[in-house]
């Protein structure tokens, strides 16, 4: 079958043979029926917000130019894009709750749930200006949930603690001038749902400002509380080496896919799926093979070395293997479609969560306190699930790929310790200065059925790289990198231009791989962009520069979830130049879109949006930027 104009990911690509032939239903088939996609829509120009629409602005100026209530375009997109970056920081921040809610049960004693990595709790505790001396880790635990559940139970004006605790002081400024920084997180998202109602506010600049803020909440009431908490409860990651793509599924193994965005069900998984390997054995199987799909495939990846089975888009083309016995979903990015796919073959689809369920899935009610009976459930039920496997309907594609992963800000920092034990940071920042790394780039999100799949992310990627920019990553960009082979050593003689290849190549031995670092880093899930976050205030205070002078640049390029949106919105109040590969939903408001991706972001914030539907001239105007930042520098 000729797959090329839907994936460059051969694995998929035979999948969508086989998905043909039995006939089943794929994401790809469903985008073809939506074509010709409502032109509305696309430029953000409908609005449904009450009873009297839905109305549409005609984006020529012939028809109507307001809504019913008198909104016109510029109002309609920018409330539309406030509702959707609130849902996206809605999304994080109900992870990050939950995070908050296990490290309160790690600190009870004999509970299912414990603290792994003490040295981040204390790290973590220092941030908040707790004392830490003399004190247990169960009772410094006690003070961090007090802390990170204040910031939900705070109804004074004071700005939320964990923001202050770990965002750069120059930024904590300018995003008070501009009185957008977050008070308490439910109370914000509360806020954007009811600023966005019909006759509330009218003026798109405030509601741009108000956007700007719930990409704050996003940023300190999602993505950095849920990593921090996280990596105290499951650790924090470092280097590791495994494989990905749907190779790594096996023929005469149990295959359980944990698949969503939360790592507090999936830890348990890894354990159960060890205690019953026996189990497995006895129904005939060699074991139980574990992989991981989407975010929650990162954070099993990250800290246990499990491999990636694939990325959003593939999602349900790892059941059309005929080969997974088991597919546990928790939160986010799971296809409705799954449970359709599901029953053509044997495969059981397990929702966990009570606000995730799905008609024709088993729902397995998961609670943190019964965290391992469920988990225990689960996998003793894929493994019962193994002996109903129908062998002639299996084919996985021999196509898999080795590579890195694990690292977190501290792993990178322990490599270059490595290099320069008293300024680890040091050996990094000279190469920046000596241009021998022209710059960094952090490519995020999604996959996007309106993009072939993972070409965005791959072709650019290669094209950055050539060009001496180190490419850090999260999300399914990363797990799209790792498919087509770019987290090995191998890549970066394989792809790396010659000076980033000679810096990779000294860390790598330096750091005792005896073999380059890869040319592009794996840092984990979508929650753990504030990594990357973390990264770049490392490098500007070492610099003593504001971030917005780094030369570097953010890109999701397949993005398709609000989640994507409302960190591309924290990373341009970073002062980070960000590219989006797809079209967002707000050229039909001229001035909404002149304000994110012209001059006025850029003067407010150092950051702004910057959209290319094409993946190497995106590469180069990233690099443009990139030198004009190194320019700027006197670099
Ligand atoms: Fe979802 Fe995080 Fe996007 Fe992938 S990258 S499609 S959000 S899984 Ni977050
Ligand atoms: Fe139409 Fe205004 Fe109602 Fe939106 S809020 S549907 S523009 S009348």
């Amino acid at each position: 079958m000729d797959y090329g104009k839907m994936t460059i990911d051969p694995a998929a690509g035979q999948l969508l043979g086989k998905a043909r032939k039995d006939q089943v239903e794929t994401v790809w088939d469903r985008f073809e029926a939506q074509q010709p996609q409502c032109g509305f829509g696309l430029l953000g120009l409908c609005c449904r917000h009450c009873n009297q629409g839905p109305c549409r602005i005609d984006p020529f100026g012939e028809g109507p130019k307001y809504g019913i209530c008198g909104a016109d375009a510029d109002l309609i997109v920018a409330r539309n894009l406030l509702r959707q970056v609130a849902a996206g920081a809605a999304a994080h921040v109900d992870h990050a709750y939950e995070a908050i809610e296990t490290l309160k049960i790690a600190t009870e004693e004999n509970g299912p749930y414990t603290v792994k990595d003490p040295d981040k709790l204390k790290a973590v505790a220092a941030k908040l200006d707790l004392e830490v001396a003399g004190k247990n880790n169960l009772d410094l635990a006690k003070e961090i949930v007090d802390i990170a559940f204040g910031d939900f139970g705070n109804h004074t004006g004071a700005p939320m603690k964990w923001l202050l605790a770990t965002a750069p002081q120059e930024r904590v400024e300018t995003w008070q001038k501009l009185g957008v920084l977050p008070r308490n997180p439910d109370r914000e998202i509360r806020e954007a749902l009811h600023q966005t109602t019909m006759g509330m506010d009218a003026d798109p600049v405030n509601l741009i400002l108000a956007t700007v803020k719930q990409g704050l909440v996003d940023a300190y009431a999602g993505l950095h509380l849920a990593t921090d908490l996280q990596d105290i409860l499951f650790g924090t990651p470092a280097p590791v080496a495994t494989e990905a793509n749907l190779g790594v599924l096996q023929e005469d193994y149990v295959n359980i896919i944990v698949h969503g965005h939360e790592p507090m069900l999936s830890e348990k998984i890894v354990e159960w799926s060890k205690k019953l390997e026996g189990e497995a054995q006895a129904a005939g199987a060699k074991g139980i093979q574990l992989a991981g799909i989407c975010c929650t495939g990162n954070e099993t990846l990250m800290r246990q070395g499990i491999p990636i089975a694939t990325n959003f888009l593939a999602q349900e083309l790892a059941i059309i293997t005929g080969a997974v016995d088991a597919m546990v979903v928790d939160v986010q990015c799971i296809m409705p479609s799954l449970a359709r796919v599901a029953a053509c073959y044997h495969t059981k689809i397990f929702t966990t969560m009570p606000i995730v369920k799905m008609p024709g899935a088993e729902h397995i009610d998961f609670s943190l306190a019964e965290a391992d009976k469920k988990a225990e459930e689960i996998v003793r039920k894929g493994v019962e699930n193994f002996r109903r496997r129908d062998k002639s309907r299996v084919h996985i594609p021999d196509v898999k790929t080795k590579m890195l992963g694990g690292f977190s800000v501290e792993a990178i920092v322990g490599a270059l310790a490595k290099l320069d034990g008293e300024n680890p940071l040091k050996p990094l920042v000279d190469n920046i200065i000596n241009g021998n790394i022209l710059g960094a780039v952090g490519t995020v999100g999604c996959n996007n059925a309106k993009v072939v799949h993972d070409s965005f992310h791959v072709t650019m990627v290669k094209e950055l790289i050539k060009h001496n920019v180190l490419v850090v990553t999260t999300g399914c960009s990363a797990q799209a990198l790792a498919k087509a082979g770019l987290m090995v050593p191998e890549a970066a003689d394989k792809y790396a231009g010659d000076t980033l290849r000679t810096v990779l190549t000294a860390v790598g031995n330096g750091a005792g791989l005896n073999a380059p670092l890869p040319p592009v880093l794996h840092m984990g899930s979508c929650v753990d962009n504030s990594r990357i976050g973390d990264l770049l205030s490392a490098l500007a205070s070492y610099l003593n520069v504001p971030i917005k002078a780094l030369p570097v640049a953010a890109s999701a390029p397949e993005h398709q979830h609000e989640k994507a949106l409302s960190i591309g919105t924290w990373a341009v109040s970073l002062g980070v130049l960000t590219h989006l590969g797809v079209i967002p939903q707000v050229l039909g408001g001229r001035k909404v879109t002149e304000i994110l991706t012209g001059d006025t972001a850029e003067s407010l914030l150092g950051g702004k949006f910057y959209v290319e539907t094409d993946p190497i001239k995106a590469a180069h105007g990233l690099i443009e930027h990139i030198q004009a930042k190194r320019h700027a520098l006197g670099i």
